[in-house]
């Protein structure tokens, strides 16, 4: 029974049983209709209890059923029969109440909470706005500013805050259900609460928040509909009357559900998921993961030592001496402590974290490590030396890890006994707050050790994506793919500012050559020069960057790269570096011509697909979506594009 009705002392208690999150699929929305009919015709029942089984109340609408024709009884009709029932109704929350999750206890005339429920309407990540009366009625529970702000931005908030705002009316103290069968029984005592639709719009907190959190909202959207939807929505909130504002709601939800963004939005959700799934891996299991161990305390290491800590491993740090150990130390404490700052962590919490870390500066410390990941010096004769440590020190089941993002891991793997122990998981700086996890699988390396690293990622809150052993693996063999194509661009007739401007008004926080100019032109400078001898001279090459190293411009840390610099670090467009690039065009004898915006984003585009499907064709990414998996979580794409394959119709 996907929902299950009994009766304890004159209280039903419904119960939902649709795992994984009780979305609220056609099961759920027939059951809970036939709920509303028997309870509201039962005259032993004086109240309702609305929970569900399993790990969370209902944590949405199935999204899978967004691809076809939804079938009646639809969420809004289902919510109106709760809303209308004459016996109160009282929703126990615990886990997430999220989307129709929430708006079905926005239906019941109560809510109470588990201290660490959390309720929201993430619908705007999914390009969609509440479209079961949630714009309407959230705004008639709640201030007006907190209601926008909570729609726009689809950010939960705690049970806490939610009592705070008036979102729920209690939070329970020991067993929800019977807190909340309790909570039902004093109800049925007292006259039902007006329905939230009879309830006049709550005023905003004060004059002007309301437009505030819009302004905000409508600046961030960067070409995303829904947060603006959200707005519209909330507008008429407050300005139609509740039938119209319901119906204005629900077409804005199905414009959305049928457009692009969202489609592109759910693509991503789910393909974020399958990434984790790796069909070589069933009924294979990882080893133990307690005592992490990294080799290299610089900003990788001591982001990805950072990052174990905070997930509640275990982590033994070494560096090459005291000193150097002593500064990866402090590089971690850092950033526990940015963390302490931001709210992530508690006082208490950041003490047992630190407690379970050492920084060493010996490979000794490292001898009951379950898992061991080297973060040092991009050098295949680095590496090898300290391989052959970790071979020494370690345990033979451990598994040893390179935080390469080039190198050839199955290279590095012969300076061990045992290769097949030996794999490559890449991090993305900053290591402790990027959630992407490339997991690079060298020939013949084992499953379980495999098993080990997916698990790694998932007890990390990353997600993880396999990929075989090439130069850059995915993320960074097609960002050198389209950073090509943009350098093209410049000797062809394109400026830096006018190619990065087509970038960001497609969606990308950052163009390319602000980001390089951020980054540091001197990084793929050295990269470019330790290549050159075995670069293919066939290919074209562009020097523009090599120009500006050679003058000593190196972007941001410098004053100038691409861009200027000004005393307030802000970009500014360099008349030398144009110069610079013009030169470079006549040297090369290529009459410039101007590169209107859609034909720059077309041949980035192009670039990215062109190089994704030799990815695919090699059998370095499993899956075109887990490609688009990689440049949405690594180089900003744009989640609402769906990233580059599907953008391109794969
Ligand atoms: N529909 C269908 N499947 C869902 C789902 C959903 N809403 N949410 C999760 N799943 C699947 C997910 O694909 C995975 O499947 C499994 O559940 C565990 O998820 C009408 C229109 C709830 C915080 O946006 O944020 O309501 O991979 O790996 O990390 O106005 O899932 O195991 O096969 O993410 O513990 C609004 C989306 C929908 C919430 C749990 N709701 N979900 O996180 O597990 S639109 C959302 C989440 C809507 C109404 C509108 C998270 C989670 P599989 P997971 P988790």
């Amino acid at each position: 029974m996907t929902v299950h009705i009994e009766t304890r002392d004159g209280i039903a208690l419904v119960t939902i049983d649709n795992p994984p999150v009780n979305a609220t699929g056609l099961a759920v929305r027939q059951g809970l209709c036939e709920a509303v009919a028997r309870t509201e015709g039962d005259s032993a029942v004086r109240a309702v209890v609305l929970a569900c089984a399993g790990r969370t109340f209902i944590a949405g609408a199935d999204i899978r059923e967004f691809g076809q024709p939804s079938k009646p009884p639809h969420l809004p009709d289902v919510l109106a029969r709760i809303a209308g029932a004459r016996k109160p109704w009282v929703a126990a929350i615990h886990g997430t109440a999220l989307g129709g999750g929430l708006e079905t206890a926005l239906s019941c005339h109560y809510r109470i909470a588990t201290p660490d429920a959390a309720l929201g309407l993430p619908e705007v990540t999914l390009g969609l706005i509440p479209g079961a009366g949630g714009t309407v009625r959230l705004p008639r529970l709640i201030a007006a500013d907190h209601a926008l702000e909570m729609i726009a931005s689809g950010a939960s908030v705690p049970a806490q805050r939610a009592r705070e705002m008036g979102l729920i009316d209690a939070i329970t103290g020991g067993d929800l259900v019977s807190d909340a069968l309790a909570f039902a029984r004093a109800a049925a005592d007292r006259p039902l609460p007006a329905p939230l639709d009879d309830r006049p719009p709550r005023p905003e907190t004060a004059a002007g928040a309301f437009n505030a959190v819009a302004a905000k909202h409508t600046k961030r959207a960067r070409g995303q509909r829904a947060p603006l939807a959200a707005i519209e929505a909330l507008r008429n909130a407050r300005t139609l009357p509740v039938p119209e504002a319901l119906k204005a709601e629900r077409a804005l939800f199905q414009t959305l559900r049928d457009g692009v963004q969202s489609k592109a939005l759910r693509h991503i959700f789910f393909a974020e998921r399958a990434a984790g799934r790796v069909d070589r891996l069933e009924g294979i299991a990882p080893r133990p993961l307690g005592r992490v161990g990294v080799v290299g305390g610089g900003t990788m290491g001591a982001g990805i030592a950072a990052a174990c800590l905070l997930a509640g491993l275990s982590v033994t740090m070494i560096e090459r001496d005291a000193g150097a150990a002593e500064a990866g130390r402090a590089r971690v404490a850092g950033i526990l402590d940015g963390a302490l700052k931001r709210g992530k962590l508690t006082p208490d919490a950041r003490a047992a974290r630190l407690a379970a870390f050492a920084a060493r500066d010996t490979y000794e410390a490292l001898a009951d490590a379950d898992l061991v990941i080297e973060a040092v010096f991009e050098n295949l004769d680095v590496k090898h030396a300290v391989f052959a440590e970790l071979d020494r020190v370690t345990r033979p089941d451990t598994v040893l890890a390179s935080n390469t993002s080039y190198l050839d891991v199955a290279a590095i793997a012969r300076a061990t006994a045992n290769p097949a122990r030996v794999l490559g998981l890449h991090f993305f700086a900053p290591a402790h707050i990027m959630k992407l996890l490339e997991i690079v699988t060298p020939e013949g390396v084992d499953d379980s050790a495999l098993a080990t690293g997916v698990a790694l990622a998932k007890r990390l809150g990353k997600i993880p994506v396999i990929a075989g052993v090439c130069d850059g693996f995915i993320a960074n063999r097609i960002m050198s793919r389209y950073r090509r194509e943009a350098e093209y661009m410049l000797e062809d007739g394109a400026l830096p500012w006018e190619i990065d401007a087509a970038m960001e008004s497609y969606g990308f926080p950052m163009g390319i050559f602000r980001m390089q100019d951020l980054s540091g032109l001197d990084i793929s400078w050295a990269m470019r020069k330790r290549r050159a001898a075995t670069r293919d001279p066939a290919e074209r090459y562009v020097d523009i960057g090599d120009r500006l190293c050679e003058a000593g411009h190196f972007g941001q840390k410098t004053g100038r790269g691409y861009y200027l610099y000004g005393e307030d670090g802000r970009a500014q467009r360099s008349t030398e570096t144009e110069a610079l690039i013009l030169a470079e065009s006549a040297r090369k004898g290529i009459a410039r011509q101007p590169i209107p915006e859609s034909e720059i984003m077309a041949r980035l585009l192009a670039a990215m697909q062109d190089e994704g499907a030799r990815i695919l064709d090699e059998g370095i990414a499993r899956r075109a979506a887990d490609i688009d998996v990689v440049m949405v979580n690594a180089f900003g794409f744009p989640r609402w594009k769906g990233g580059p394959m599907f953008a391109g119709g794969a």
